[in-house]
């Protein structure tokens, strides 16, 4: 029997299948079903959420999505804020919140430049450690972490924005002690840590030719040395204007060709003002008017516009289907996206799924099954 959902405005409640309960229940339509047998879909969620501050957003997350990632506790300077010392808390409750769930979960993210922890690649001197520390302190970090969680995390985002957009190496702290190397060993360590999670490379603005030619090489070049390597997340952070989506499509097939698959990790849609295409979260500007026009809602013109683009974006999806085995948005709903805050502090946005009252948003509609 499917489950039943009882219907109380502004809030959904799981129900009991009862007889008494009947009339007052309707099964809900929900987007898992809508994509069931093509991707998985979901989002990623705080820790707020998972400690019950947010139980609107719960009741979305839980009725919606199957599948979870960590927005923020599993990042390095969160967990692994000293050599040695491992902050569980939040990770540990995030993960039981998804399995309870039935949902599959994914880490984020386990090598990054950004949120790394300061100890992570500095010497008591200061400096930058040796290649042999860093590869020591590469494969400690790892093996905990993954190790921590094997058999729980169905896959994780093993390096997150390693590629600039001219398609060179960025010169992280990682990059500048172990080169290009510290790719192939942190897919080696997760592996070895869990051998059976999926692994992937995650980047933002994937619509770059030169950052497409990249990654096809080093996927290759992961696979040529026999090491794991299930998908590449395209995070898929968009505008009103950007990015080409001919371009996208591209790298989204030329990543396909390579024989891995493609998953949209971090989805959303800015619906203001562009000012900056990426998701470097150093880039910022200063705070303008001008930049906010929409503080009190959405305009219908601009509504439609945006909820066409976001239906191109799923309907690419859904044409690679063969290739795209998960959709997942950066966020539950408006109120909470990291673009109220990025490139600009205050700004009132509208880029995910779900609007500011837990609605889902009008191009969404089309795929969900009939009631
Ligand atoms: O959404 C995240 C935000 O809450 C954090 O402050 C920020 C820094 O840790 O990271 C945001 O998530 C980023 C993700 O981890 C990697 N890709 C870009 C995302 C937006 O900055």
């Amino acid at each position: 029997m499917k489950p039943q959902y009882l219907l109380i405005p502004g809030l959904l409640l799981l129900g009991a299948c009862s007889a008494q309960t009947k009339e007052a229940t309707a099964s809900v339509p929900t987007l898992k079903d809508a994509f069931d047998g093509k991707f998985l879909i979901g989002g990623a969620i705080n820790t707020r959420l998972v400690d019950g501050l947010d139980p609107k957003g719960d009741s979305i997350v839980s009725l919606h999505f199957n599948t979870i990632v960590a927005e923020n506790c599993m990042k390095s300077e969160k967990i692994n804020p000293a050599e040695g010392v491992y902050d569980w808390d939040d990770a540990d409750k995030f993960v039981k919140y998804g399995l309870d769930r039935g949902m599959k979960v994914i880490g984020h993210t386990l090598v990054w430049h950004s949120q790394l922890a300061p100890w992570f690649p500095l010497g008591a001197d200061g400096k930058y450690v040796s290649a042999d520390v860093m590869k020591e302190r590469l494969r400690n970090h790892i093996h905990t972490v993954v190790g921590r969680y094997k058999g729980k995390i169905h896959g994780w985002d093993v390096v997150n924005e390693a590629i600039l957009d001219d398609g060179t190496y960025r010169k992280s702290p990682f990059y500048e002690i172990l080169g290009e190397e510290f790719i192939p060993l942190a897919f080696q360590y997760a592996h070895e840590a869990d051998p059976d999670a999926e692994l992937y490379l995650n980047d933002y603005s994937m619509a770059s030719p030169a950052k497409r030619d990249t990654y096809v090489k080093l996927i290759n070049d992961l696979r040529s040395r026999g090491l794991r390597i299930d998908a590449i997340g395209m995070q898929a952070h968009m505008g009103m204007d950007y990015p080409d989506f001919d371009e996208f499509e591209k790298s989204l097939v030329a990543f396909g060709d390579t024989g891995v698959k493609v998953m949209l990790t971090e989805w959303d849609m800015s619906a203001l003002p562009t000012v900056n295409t990426g998701a470097n979260i150093s880039d910022t500007t200063a705070y303008n008017a001008m930049l906010n026009p929409y503080p009190d809602g959405l305009p219908e013109n601009i509504s439609r516009e945006w909820n066409a683009r976001m239906e191109h974006v799923m309907d690419m999806c859904l044409a690679h289907a063969d290739i795209v085995t998960r959709v997942n948005a950066w966020g539950t709903d408006d109120s909470m996206s990291w673009k109220n805050g990025w490139p600009v502090a205050g700004r009132t946005e509208y880029p995910l799924l779900f609007d500011r009252n837990h609605n889902l948003k009008p191009f969404l509609k089309k795929y969900l099954p009939q009631e």
